[in-house]
C-alpha cells in the first residue's frame, strides 16, 4: 500500500485493486466486457475476416501522470489532476481516472483498432451511480483516408454515432437515449451518451473525434479517428435493473448468483430493501474546502454502508464571509438491517475525523 508524503490512497480503495471484477467469471461487469468484444468482433472484420480490434484487458492500474494527462493534452491546471480528483501513488504515478491513460502507447505502436477493459479510480461524490473504483473500456479506431467516405471530423463523427448506438441498443434495446455535447481535453468535437433509468439521465459514455495534437504526439497524423470511454458499471445498472452501483461489489451470494456468463436479458430481482437511516452534519467550510475530501473521508469511514452524501442546507455569514454547510448521509446495507448503535458509532467517527484530521469547524 502506498504510504508516500504524495499518496492519498486510502485502504478501502487499495483493496480493490487487483479485484478486477471485469475478468470475474459470471459477473456482469464481466458479461457486459464479454458482450462488447463480441459484438466488435461480428461487426468490424479485417480483410482477412478476422476481428478488427485487438483487446487488452490486463493493463496494471498504476500508471504515469504523463499517460494520465499530459499525453491527453489535459492542461497543468486542470482540476481533473488534483489530489482532490485523483488517487496519487507518489508524485509521478497515479490510479489510472481513465481506460484512455492507454491511448497512446497503443497508438504509438501503430494500433489502429482496439478495445482496453480496465478498474478506473477516482475521488468522487458519494450516490448510487458513482463509486471510487469503476471500471471502463476504452474504443479507439483510426481511418486511413481510403476507409472513408470523406476524409473529415465529420464522418468519422458520423461513424463514431453510428458505431455506438448499434453497440448501446444492442445492450440496452429500446431504452431511451440522448447525445449531449461534451468537452474533453483530447477529443474535438466531443460527446457523452445518457440513457433514461429510473426517472432520470444517467451518463455512460464519453466520446468524440481525437484530436489531431494527439496524433501529433503519437506520429499518427497520417490518420483520423474516434475514441469511446464506456462506464460499464452504468451499462450493467440500466441493462439489469441494478439499483446502486456498491452491489458490484457484494459477495453476497444472492446478488451474484443472478447473473451467468453470455446471460443479458435477465434482469436483477432485488433480494431486500433495507431501511435508510439518515444523519446530518454541519460544519464551517475552511478555505480550499474541496467536497470530494469530505466524502473520500465519510467512504474511508462508513465503507459500502454510505449510500449517499447530499448538501441539505448551506449559508454564507453575511460579516465573515465564512461558508456553511449542512450534509445529509444517508447510510444502508445492501444486505442487512444496521443496528442505531452502528450507525451512531459511525456518525461519531464521521464527526472526530472532520474536526480533528480535516480540522472543519463544526456547528
Ligand atoms: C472519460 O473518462 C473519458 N476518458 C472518456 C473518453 C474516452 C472521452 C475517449 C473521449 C474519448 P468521463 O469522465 O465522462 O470520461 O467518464 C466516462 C464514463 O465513466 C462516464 O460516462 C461514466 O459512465 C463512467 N464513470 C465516471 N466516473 C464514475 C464513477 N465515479 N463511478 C462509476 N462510473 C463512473
Ligand atoms: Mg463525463
Amino acid at each position: 500500500m502506498p504510504s508516500g508524503p504524495h499518496s492519498n490512497v486510502p485502504a478501502g480503495v487499495w483493496d480493490k485493486v487487483g479485484r478486477n471484477l471485469h475478468l470475474q467469471r459470471n459477473h456482469p461487469i464481466q458479461i457486459i466486457k464479454s458482450h462488447i468484444y463480441q459484438y466488435f468482433a461480428r461487426s468490424h472484420k479485417d480483410m482477412q475476416g478476422m476481428p478488427l480490434f485487438r483487446t487488452y484487458d490486463e493493463f496494471p492500474p498504476v500508471v504515469t501522470t504523463t499517460q494520465n494527462f499530459d499525453d491527453l493534452l489535459v492542461p497543468k491546471d486542470h482540476p481533473g489532476r488534483r489530489p482532490t480528483d485523483t488517487f496519487y501513488v507518489d508524485q509521478a504515478h497515479v490510479l489510472r481516472t481513465h481506460t484512455s491513460a492507454h491511448q497512446s502507447e497503443l497508438l504509438r505502436r501503430g494500433e489502429n483498432a482496439f478495445l482496453v477493459t480496465a478498474d478506473c479510480y477516482r475521488r468522487d461524490e458519494i450516490d448510487a451511480s458513482h463509486y471510487p473504483v469503476f471500471h471502463q473500456m476504452e474504443g479507439v479506431r483510426l481511418f486511413a483516408p481510403s476507409e472513408l467516405a470523406s476524409f473529415t471530423a465529420e464522418a468519422v463523427l458520423e461513424d463514431l454515432k453510428r458505431t455506438l448506438e448499434g453497440l448501446v441498443r444492442s445492450l440496452l434495446g429500446d431504452v431511451p437515449l440522448r447525445w449531449v455535447d461534451a468537452y474533453f481535453p483530447f477529443t474535438h468535437p466531443s460527446l457523452e451518451l445518457e440513457a433514461f433509468f429510473h426517472g432520470s439521465w444517467l451518463e455512460v459514455l464519453g466520446s468524440g473525434v481525437i484530436h489531431t495534437d494527439v496524433l501529433k504526439l503519437c506520429d499518427r497524423t497520417d490518420r483520423i479517428g474516434w475514441a469511446f470511454g464506456i462506464g460499464i458499471e452504468r451499462i450493467a445498472m440500466v441493462l439489469f435493473d441494478v439499483p446502486d452501483i456498491r452491489l458490484f461489489w457484494t459477495q453476497d451470494k444472492r446478488f451474484l448468483e443472478q447473473f451467468s456468463d453470455g446471460n443479458i436479458s435477465n434482469r436483477f430481482k432485488p433480494f431486500s430493501k433495507y431501511p435508510p437511516v439518515y444523519k446530518d452534519i454541519t460544519f464551517w467550510c475552511p478555505p480550499g474546502f474541496h467536497e470530494n475530501d469530505f466524502c473520500s473521508a465519510v467512504r474511508d469511514i462508513a465503507g459500502d454502508l454510505v449510500e449517499r452524501v447530499q448538501v441539505i442546507d448551506e449559508f454564507t455569514h453575511g460579516k465573515t464571509g465564512r461558508q456553511s454547510r449542512c450534509y445529509r448521509i444517508t447510510y444502508r446495507s445492501m444486505e442487512r438491517s444496521l443496528t442505531n448503535t452502528e450507525i451512531d458509532e459511525l456518525q461519531q467517527n464521521v464527526r472526530t475525523h472532520v474536526s480533528q484530521e480535516l480540522r472543519y469547524e463544526l456547528r
